[in-house]
């Protein structure tokens, strides 16, 4: 096995430090160093390549104003969706017939469904990864939906959880504990903060309320030409937060056998604080389906 070259490791290892420093100085000069390694006439018998994955992924992370309309668009789409669902959403009603309900409405709006579309009710709401299956929907059943989908190539990624009916109090309780983590991240969020920061808060909160061992996944992830990318809201994170990052912000509380809730907008960094994409409304309360409201005509929409 061939060791490596000392002059280009150490090359590398300044590039690094550079890309570190000022990204764009290095991009420069590793496009430069290419440039150099194919002269005219010669036989290239060397080829310097370097990794620039996460000098990529630094400059991806920021987004053009163009950039995050795209993303917009994308929300509005999943947006239009999660309103055809409030109402399909009753008794009886699989988790599979309203996957592919989901699938259709994108498609009705010229788009399509990037991840398998994620539907859970009752206790399989507390799979946060769960996907559509036979089971039929009851009332008292929580039911989420995890919806992904593009435009212009951006992504958006969103999920509400919805009521059929009258839920026990536990899981109104989590809903409440859910919803006020997101709510003080987002109000939080802006330009110089810690993505580590964005995740304690919606962990400390929920910790707070005691269901801290049941919120098991990130606070959120970047999103734009992929579902899932820099920057992570994670524990470990130090990446700052800098205006034009967009990502999610999307704190669950999962209680095995009983249910689980899950709340994801979509946000974009400004000079001042963070705006959300995301205009669905998010009442206090549970977001209702309209199966009440159609029958007895008890509860009424957007206000629980
Ligand atoms: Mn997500």
């Amino acid at each position: 096995m061939k060791t490596a070259n000392p002059s280009w490791v150490r090359f590398r290892r300044h590039l690094q430090t550079e890309a570190r420093q000022d990204p764009w100085a290095a991009h420069t000069r590793s496009c430069a160093c290419l440039r150099g390694a194919s002269g005219k006439g010669r036989l290239v018998v060397q080829i310097n390549v370097c990794d620039i994955t996460g000098l990529v992924a630094d400059l991806r992370s920021v987004k053009e104003p163009v950039e995050v309309e795209a993303m917009e668009k994308a929300v509005e789409l999943v947006e239009g969706v999660f309103e055809k669902m409030r109402n399909l959403l009753k008794p009886g009603v699989s988790e599979k017939k309203l996957a592919t309900a989901v699938q259709r409405g994108l498609a009705d709006r010229g788009s399509g469904l990037i991840y398998p579309g994620a539907v859970a009710s009752g206790e399989r709401t507390a799979f946060p990864h769960a996907q559509p299956s036979d089971r039929c929907v009851e009332a008292g059943d929580l039911v989420w939906f995890d919806v992904c989908t593009e435009a212009d190539s951006y992504h958006s990624d969103l999920t509400r959880t919805f009521t059929v009916g009258e839920p026990v109090s536990r899981l109104k309780e989590i809903y409440d504990v859910a919803y006020e983590a997101q709510k003080k991240a987002r109000e939080a969020i802006g330009p110089g903060m810690k993505c580590s920061e964005v995740d304690g808060i919606c962990r400390l909160h929920i910790d707070k309320a005691g269901y801290g061992e049941y919120f098991t996944h990130r606070s959120g992830h970047g999103l734009g030409l992929e579902i899932h990318e820099p920057p992570y809201m994670v524990f470990e994170s130090n990446v700052v937060l800098k205006p034009g990052m967009t990502f999610t912000v999307e704190p669950g509380v999962y209680l095995p056998g009983e249910g689980g809730v899950r709340i994801e907008d979509d946000v974009s960094i400004t000079e001042e604080g963070c705006r959300s994409l995301t205009s669905f409304p998010l009442t206090d309360r549970l977001e209702r389906s309209r199966w009440r409201e159609a029958t007895v005509g008890i509860f009424c929409f957007g206000q629980g």
